[in-house]
């Protein structure tokens, strides 16, 4: 459904970037509170990462009963999840449910980019061109457009010379038949690729994974979820989200009760068996206090992961191969999967190491590394995104006082709870830089957002004031927060898409709060009571 503005096209409350969970939830938000309510979408469709990730294998990693909206008990009774992690499609077929049953749709124009977003300080209004030309006027901004959501630039050497099939992960469109006898590569190992290698295996005459940083991936455990503990589930919905609400990172905490070295090297083994066998988020990474704050700690789980590798892996130099041994365990995130390592098992698979061999170039048919050459067909291209700066920047907004965000940002990311930023009235991120969205199951981040964001805009319209903006001291405030938080974990040691590294010239801030949404979300709330202190209103 294609909305056309007329020039005419009234003001509205809020203007909105992006129709996936974030875009739907803040939609549902406004028709709650009576607020006009213009949503833009580049895509033909709601979903946003579940539209677009359509790859083979693509699931959540966040149990499907968590990796959900929660504020509707009815929403919540009335759909039923089929497995413990959700297939791609039926996560886009339950956010397609969620538009229908609220709704929701009518609020957005689809197939529509919004290009720039300029604050008009006169008419205190923001002003967003769309790819049409047109433009639309609100009162606030809400950028729901996505941490994940711009793939990276396609930074392999010499891959505009490859005349075979080129797909990326992060926009694929192609039948997995198409790959079937194919000699394939795919280039990266992070989640995408992880998930994909193992079906790609299964059809490909010989499939080749160029490893850059080979990664920490835990058996996914992924199975049909049964009616009895469905039922059970739906029983203790309210108090089960609830909690999720109030954890760590927005699924129900399993809080450790020793640090690694407390217990006898024999304990901590049968530890992370068990751990090993429970897996998901609450698994081996999970299982001691201090595996995210102590390296010596965090080597004792890592070393346990490799001995699973070398156990799995039949060759022991492919086996060496995909041992991760360039970052602590949980540093970037983890990878869960099914049947990744015993792919390599397969007599159609190789693991080229890029830290050995890194790519020179390619021809028509080949990938040209300093160690050889390695004729294809097709490449698969697992590279990952440019994560939140990506899309915020894109939509190119600006004040006159403030200029562009990308240069108020050009020396990395500062804003206000990951909410705000100061110079930049009005604008509000769901699920930004620096909120718990990174570390977190991001729809309870999402939820928590929206709430927040509303309550303000609602105190802001109750006071009589049209102008939100955070003061730059309390933006300076949270910024060293964020910074004090994740220098105490290991995050703050390794190169990954958290902190920026994977995008050459991108600065470094990293660009999450780990210190937990349930902390977070106490924090927020408090700073309302108090009537938001570090945010002027006007
Ligand atoms: P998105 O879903 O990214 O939606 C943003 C939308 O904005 C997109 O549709 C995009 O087209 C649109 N948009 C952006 N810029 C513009 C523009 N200029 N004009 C118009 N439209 C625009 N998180 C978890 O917590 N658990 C998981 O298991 C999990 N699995 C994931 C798996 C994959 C493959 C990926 C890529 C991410 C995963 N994530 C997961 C993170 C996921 O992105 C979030 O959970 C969530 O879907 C984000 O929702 P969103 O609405 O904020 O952003
Ligand atoms: O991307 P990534 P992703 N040449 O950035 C390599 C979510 N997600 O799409 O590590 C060669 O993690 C790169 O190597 P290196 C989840 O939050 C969740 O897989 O930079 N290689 C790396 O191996 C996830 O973290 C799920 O050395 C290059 C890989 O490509 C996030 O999305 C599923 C390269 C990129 O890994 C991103 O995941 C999918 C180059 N030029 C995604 N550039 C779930 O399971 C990059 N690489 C729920």
């Amino acid at each position: 459904m294609t909305e056309t503005a007329p020039p005419t096209a009234p003001v509205v409350d809020l203007l909105c970037v992006g129709a996936g969970f974030s875009g739907l939830y803040a939609a549902y938000k406004a028709a709650e509170k009576g607020w006009t309510f213009a949503g833009f979408e580049l895509a033909p469709d709601v979903g946003g990462t579940w539209f677009w990730n359509t790859y083979p294998g693509a699931r959540c990693d966040v149990e499907s009963i968590y990796y959900s909206y929660s504020f509707s008990q009815e929403l919540l009774q009335e759909w039923t999840w089929s497995e413990r992690f959700a297939p791609q499609a039926e996560i886009l077929s339950y956010i397609n449910h969620v538009a229908d049953r609220f709704d929701l749709r009518r609020h957005f124009s689809f197939n529509t980019k919004v290009t720039s977003a300029t604050w008009l300080p006169d008419e205190r209004l923001w002003e967003v061109t769309l790819d049409s030309g047109e433009t639309r006027r609100g009162r606030h901004l809400l950028a729901a457009s996505g941490g994940l959501s711009t793939p990276k630039d396609f930074d392999v050497p010499g891959l505009e010379n490859f005349t075979g099939t080129t797909v990326s992960t992060s926009r694929w469109n192609i039948p997995l038949s198409d790959l079937a006898g194919k000699r394939v590569a795919v280039i990266g190992t992070g989640s995408s690729a992880v998930q994909c290698i193992p079906l790609i295996a299964e059809v490909a005459e010989h499939l080749t994974v160029f490893q850059r940083t080979p990664n920490y991936v835990f058996p996914a455990r992924n199975a049909p979820l049964s009616a009895d503990y469905v039922d059970e589930i739906k029983r203790n919905y309210a108090a089960i989200r609830e909690e999720c609400r109030h954890s760590l990172g927005g699924i129900p905490d399993r809080i450790p009760d020793a640090a690694a070295f407390d217990v006898s090297d024999e304990e901590r083994r049968e530890r992370y068996e068990r751990a090993y066998v429970r897996s998901g988020f609450n698994g081996v990474g999970g299982e001691f206090s201090d595996l995210l704050t102590d390296e010596r700690a965090n080597e004792t789980a890592a070393e346990f992961v490799r001995e699973k590798i070398r156990q799995i892996v039949h060759d022991p130099k492919t086996a060496a191969v995909l041992e991760p041994r360039f970052h602590p365990l949980g540093a970037k995130r983890s990878c869960f999967g099914t049947d990744y390592y015993e792919t390599f098992n397969r007599p159609n698979v190789s693991v080229v190491s890029l830290r050995d061999e890194p790519i020179d170039t390619m021809t028509g048919d080949s990938i040209v590394t300093e160690g050889g050459s390695y004729e294809v067909d097709a490449i698969v291209l697992a590279i990952g995104f440019d994560a939140f700066t990506g899309p915020l920047f894109a939509l190119n907004v600006s004040t006159p006082e403030a200029g562009r965000l990308q240069d108020a940002w050009s020396d990395g990311v500062r804003t206000y709870l990951g909410v705000m930023a100061a110079g930049f009235p009005n604008f509000f991120m769901i699920g930004g830089p620096q909120s718990p969205a990174l570390a977190s199951n991001v729809v309870v981040t999402i939820e928590q957002a929206v709430d927040w964001i509303a309550d303000l805009i609602g105190h802001a319209k109750v006071v009589g004031a049209d102008v939100i903006e955070p003061t730059a001291e309390a933006q300076d405030d949270w910024v060293k927060i964020t910074e004090d938080t994740v220098n105490q974990t290991l995050y703050a040691v390794a190169d990954s898409w958290y902190r920026g590294s994977n995008v050459a010239g991108k600065p470094a801030t990293f660009l999450g709060y780990v210190g937990g949404v349930g902390k977070y979300r106490r924090m927020c709330t408090e700073l309302a009571k108090r009537g938001y202190p570090g945010i002027e209103l006007d």
